[in-house]
């Protein structure tokens, strides 16, 4: 994209209204505004993001054969009459009328909804284990929406759902969906904990919520520090392996990590190498056995064709509040700090003179070379606002283009974490993006 005809509105000051500072620096890079309380509208960069992260998301679910579909966000009221959540959820539900007088709501989360489709269709033991999934808006009324995209109104959720055909398939899944979690966040950039969960309105007795650690999440947690070197990364263990996943919940959940509504000073004390912060929910799994498919009718005919009721999971990633817990993770005093693999573009490229031939042509060819996936800042600014916004949007490389440099056919080459800069030909300079 060209910077001077883009929908990216960069702020120099601190909007007044945001308080932590993903909700700042998502406002000042231009990612998002608000439209209404808790309800943001995705700018062009701020979409871009969403995007990438979502895809990580879903590549990690189908790597375990989850499968993705996409439900619709209206849902019909007896749908939860049925399950008898409709009176029991309560205000955070945004409740419609269709003009044939018709109770609809905006969907909160899918259950009911997923085990009323499986229901019409599946039949026989013969056809489980089965997961689905869909990355779809949600709205909850939340009482106090607040920290921008972190607590949002509607936000975009991961929900996936499982059926098993008793508690020890249902656990099998459930520490599959744990690791494909691990993996997925392991991805993005940012190192999250699983802690023992309450289950609130979801359900079940199983249940664990996934932390990041940043100074301004919104609950106090407390960890061994042996989370700080665990890795998921693809073939550490077998998600088809249900030894190896007992294995890897082992590793995962053995070392103490808790919550304070969970904290255990007891056992804290025991522990040699004490970890403390502030945590970001950003993930959260239950299991909750036959809560939904009991109710709700779900029974298929089994082995010796007695009726079996399947055990139920559901499984949410908080995919737009990861883009504040992200940039929460990673930011210094002049802006975002994208991990590559989430990151609107690979790179900026800079153009120090717009209207300089030679500036113009290096960075046309610069530019061509990232078939429109990288920025172009063609904007005729002076030099110190382009370093300064270049800085504040994160882009993890900044290809740097002065006349000086451009009549030789070299660019300074600038990696954003780190701050280091080299002068390199332009096609060294793609090279060493690429390489990244
Ligand atoms: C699990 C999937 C559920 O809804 N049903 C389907 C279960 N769980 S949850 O914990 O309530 O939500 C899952 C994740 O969604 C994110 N989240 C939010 N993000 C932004 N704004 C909100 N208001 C909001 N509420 C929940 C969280 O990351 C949460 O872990």
């Amino acid at each position: 994209m060209r910077l001077s005809r883009s929908l990216i509105p960069t702020l120099k000051e601190n909007p007044a209204e945001a308080v932590i500072a993903s909700h700042r620096l998502m406002l000042r890079a231009g990612l998002v505004r608000q439209t209404a309380s808790g309800i943001y509208a995705w700018l062009p960069a701020g979409w871009l993001v969403l995007q990438n992260i979502a895809r990580i998301v879903r590549e990690e679910q189908i790597a375990i054969g989850s499968q993705d579909m996409l439900m619709p966000t209206i849902q019909s009221a007896d749908l939860w009459r049925q399950s008898g959540r409709y009176d029991a959820y309560g205000p955070e539900m945004l409740r419609i009328k269709d003009r044939g007088d018709r109770d609809m709501l905006y969907g909160p989360t899918n259950e009911e909804m997923v085990t009323e489709l499986f229901r019409q269709s599946v039949k026989s033991y013969r056809e489980l284990p089965q997961i689905l999934f869909h990355i779809q808006w949600k709205f909850r009324d939340e009482l106090r929406p607040r920290f921008g995209v972190m607590r949002g109104r509607e936000f975009l959720m991961k929900d996936g759902y499982s059926f098993d055909l008793d508690y020890e398939g249902a656990v099998i899944t459930y520490r599959k969906i744990m690791l494909s979690y691990m993996r997925t966040f392991q991805r993005l950039g940012v190192k999250a904990i699983p802690m023992v969960a309450d289950t609130g309105p979801i359900g079940g007795d199983l249940s664990h919520e996934f932390i990041i650690l940043a100074p301004t999440g919104e609950s106090q947690v407390f960890f061994d520090a042996a989370y700080e070197t665990m890795d998921f990364s693809e073939g550490k263990y077998d998600h088809n392996d249900p030894a190896d996943l007992a294995r890897f919940f082992g590793d995962v959940t053995n070392s103490y990590a808790a919550t304070d509504e969970k904290h255990d000073a007891g056992v804290w004390a025991n522990v040699a190498e004490k970890r403390e912060g502030r945590g970001i929910e950003v993930g959260h799994i239950f299991y909750f056995g036959t809560k939904y498919s009991e109710p709700m009718g779900l029974s298929l005919a089994g082995r010796d064709g007695t009726p079996v009721v399947p055990h139920g999971g559901s499984y949410g990633i908080g995919v737009s509040r990861l883009v504040g817990a992200i940039i929460e993770a990673h930011h210094d005093e002049a802006g975002i700090i994208w991990p590559d693999s989430v990151a609107p573009f690979p790179a900026v490229i800079l153009n120090l003179k717009a209207g300089d031939a030679g500036c113009d042509a290096l960075c046309e060819e610069a530019y061509a070379a990232f078939r429109g996936r990288a920025l172009l800042d063609d904007r005729e600014d002076r030099a110190g606002v382009k370093f300064a916004d270049a800085d504040l949007m994160g882009h993890p490389w900044q290809i740097v283009v002065g006349p000086r440099g451009a009549a030789k056919g070299m660019v300074e080459l600038k990696r954003r974490a780190t701050g280091e800069k080299v002068e390199v030909s332009l096609a060294d300079a793609l090279a060493k993006i690429n390489q990244a």
